[in-house]
């Protein structure tokens, strides 16, 4: 039975992953679909367990694949190219593939790039491309008649007809058994084990720097709402999976389809907690539901309202006002489940007088957690034409939403991260406070206040934020009372079943 070794990149930037660790969930679907397929797939997480590329190489040549698949959005495109000329190192007979969203888009780019390192790229989902292809492969078939790959043949690049999207979601079979369940705690809740849960694929919203309703083609496609709480459930009962975040991008645009999955979660009364993000709109629609979200076990919401300048709304196609951001932050807070959303700065037009009105912004929305990110130009997003003239960085492994890729007109790059440290540093000074007051809702409290530790200690942040020696003084005194309340605080983990 050929092995087939499915490795995430070691890339860090040090923003989702400071608050836990996450499994892949591509992997394990593409993973349950290659074993029914007749392979013997292997899911090696090195990107969460923080190893390095001595380890990788050790786990090459200790599994002996004979395909090597990597996945990668544009941060991590890089070090998922490097993994497989590794593999390829280790044993030149090695057929490497690289799928995810910056191949799908990218993949001339990536096949020229990089010598031989990479011999396919997987344009789009993978679950019945992956088994297709190596199926192919394995029998000494072509692989021209498989469709959604790219690949190259001799000095030029060859595209296969468009793979059709998979049209029965519930269909699939993800290899939840190989997942090392004991890897993925989240740093908030004590005792947790988090899995990523898949409701439904596709965006409807064409957000002009996001990529992901283009990746899905602009479709939607839904799971039955009892399958997919029966997962839920499988995952709890067979491996004490306490914390569930569901990865689509809109869970909730079905307004009977998510209120069936809520009513299910209730009636099931299972111990568990679930993240989520969600579009304001779907909020508001929602806002004499919300009760119940909470009561289903949602915990905290995520829900991307970027800025709220006239001008960049319309820029970024957000159809959503500052009002309606605001009002449903305020209608996730009020039903007590802990509100998440960012603002993106670093546009051609930013200033230090518009960071500044950022900063203020900010607080009007006063969501619980706020992110100040920078734009970064994915390549195939509708906004690239727009900012490719202010492009000064190359270097895909900094396009993480943290360092500055584009120099707007009248700020360095450098100006404009010193700003968004600023954000971060008078942002959380203002809202620690009302943090350390919170009363009446002891589990978010404890969830905001070992999050903040968590940010402290293993974000991007803290290499900024060295011995808070850049921080006002009462500050420094609150962080010190948050560590001491955080680390007595054990939180209320939903009872794992025997
Ligand atoms: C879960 C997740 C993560 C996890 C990854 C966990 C892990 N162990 O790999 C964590 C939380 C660590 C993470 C981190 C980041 N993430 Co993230 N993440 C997601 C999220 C929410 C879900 C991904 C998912 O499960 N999708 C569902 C599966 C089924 O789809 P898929 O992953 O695309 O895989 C399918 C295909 O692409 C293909 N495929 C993919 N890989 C491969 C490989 C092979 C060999 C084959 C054959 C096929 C194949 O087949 C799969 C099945 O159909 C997406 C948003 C979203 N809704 O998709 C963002 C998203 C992918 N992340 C994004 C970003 C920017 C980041 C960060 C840079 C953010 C940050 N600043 O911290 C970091 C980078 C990583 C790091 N370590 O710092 C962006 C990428 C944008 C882009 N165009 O490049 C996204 C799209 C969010 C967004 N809307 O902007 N992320």
């Amino acid at each position: 039975m050929d092995r087939v070794l499915l490795i995430t990149p070691p890339y860090h930037c040090g923003v989702v992953e400071s608050a836990g660790r996450w499994p892949n969930l591509g992997f394990i679907y593409i993973a349950g679909e290659l074993r029914r397929a007749g392979f013997e797939p292997v899911i090696y997480d090195a990107m969460s367990l923080f190893h390095g590329y001595d380890d990788i190489r050790a786990r090459i040549e200790a599994v002996r694949p004979r395909f090597v698949g990597a996945t990668a959005i544009t941060a991590t495109v890089n070090d998922a190219v490097r993994v497989l000329a590794l593999a390829k190192e280790v044993d030149p007979s090695i057929t490497t593939l690289v799928g995810g969203v910056h191949p799908t888009f990218c993949y001339e780019e990536v096949l020229r790039g990089h010598g031989d390192a990479v011999d396919f790229c997987v344009l789009g989902e993978g679950e019945q491309t992956a088994p297709e292809l190596l199926t192919a492969l394995a029998g000494g078939e072509s692989p021209a008649r498989v469709a959604g790959i790219a690949y190259r043949e001799g000095d030029s690049v060859v595209r296969t007809t468009p793979r059709p999207l998979i049209a029965d979601l519930d269909g699939l079979h993800p290899a939840w058994d190989l997942v090392d369940w004991a890897d993925y705690p989240l740093y908030f809740i004590d005792d947790s084990r988090v899995a990523i849960l898949s409701s439904s694929r596709g965006c409807i919203y064409g957000c002009s720097f996001c990529s992901q309703h283009k990746f899905w083609g602009g479709t939607y496609r839904e799971r039955d709402p009892a399958r997919f709480v029966a997962e839920v459930q499988h995952l709890h009962d067979s491996y004490g999976v306490n914390v569930f975040f569901i990865g689509d991008e809109l869970p909730t645009r079905n307004a009977a389809r998510w209120n069936r999955i809520l009513d299910l979660l209730i009636e099931k009364a299972l111990p568990i907690h679930l993240l989520i993000e969600t579009h304001v709109g779907d909020i508001l629609r929602d806002r004499e539901l919300l009760w119940k979200y909470r009561k289903a076990g949602v915990l905290f919401i995520y829900t991307g309202v970027e800025t709220a300048s006239p001008g960049r709304l319309e820029t970024f196609r957000k159809d959503i006002s500052f009002e309606q951001s605001r009002e449903a932050i305020r209608l996730v807070k009020d039903a007590g489940m802990i509100c998440e959303t960012s603002l993106i700065l670093g546009m051609p037009d930013e200033t230090p007088a518009s960071i500044a009105g950022t900063i203020e912004l900010a607080k009007l929305y006063n969501a619980d957690y706020l992110h100040f990110l920078t734009i970064a130009p994915w390549p195939y997003a509708d906004l690239y034409g727009e900012l490719k003239p202010f492009i000064e960085e190359h270097d895909y492994s900094k396009y993480n939403l943290v360092q500055p890729i584009i120099k707007p007109r009248r700020m360095t790059r450098e100006q404009v991260f010193q700003g968004i440290l600023r954000c971060y540093r008078e942002y959380y000074t203002w809202k620690l406070p009302q943090w350390l007051a919170m009363k009446g809702n002891p589990l978010k409290r404890r969830c905001l206040l070992k999050g903040m530790q968590a940010i402290l200690e293993n974000s991007f942040l803290k290499d900024h934020m060295k011995g808070l020696g850049r921080m006002p003084a009462e500050v420094v005194k609150l962080v010190r009372r948050l560590r001491s309340q955080a680390a007595q605080t054990r939180l209320p983990a939903p009872a794992l079943r025997a």
